[in-house]
């Protein structure tokens, strides 16, 4: 199977700038920001969609939001207000077919979203 763009990311294939890195995670800044902070938190396991998410993963999925509360407060962003997001699939606009939280904040944000 063709690696992803994160998987090459985490073998270090791809150049990205990491915030975070531990056995289980990594996370990045996002190459298209839509904000002043967006951050990709991204597990080692390969799962490609939360579609796919096994009862096994809890842990992993809870330590995403542990390292997201983090950032979040190492970046300043913990007492103005933040989102974090999982995009699943075409209607989501899911791209990168390997789970990742993104990590938004520095600005206002609307809303619902569009
Ligand atoms: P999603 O649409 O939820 O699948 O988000 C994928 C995000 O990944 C998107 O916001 C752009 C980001 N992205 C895509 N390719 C790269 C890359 O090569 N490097 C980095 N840092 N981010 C990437």
């Amino acid at each position: 199977m063709e690696k992803t763009i994160f998987q090459k990311i985490i073998d270090r294939e791809l150049e990205a700038d990491i915030v975070f890195e531990n056995k289980n995670i990594i996370a990045f800044k996002d190459i298209n920001a839509i904000a002043p902070v967006h951050i990709l938190i991204v597990p080692k396991k390969y799962i490609d969609s939360i579609n796919s998410l096994q009862s096994e993963d809890k842990e992993i999925i809870g330590e995403m939001f542990i390292v997201a509360k983090d950032l979040a407060k190492e970046l300043k962003i913990d007492e103005s207000g933040y989102r974090t997001v999982f995009n699943t699939n075409d209607d989501a606009g899911q791209t990168v077919y390997h789970i990742h939280l993104h990590l938004i904040g520095g600005r206002k944000l609307d809303w619902p979203p569009g």
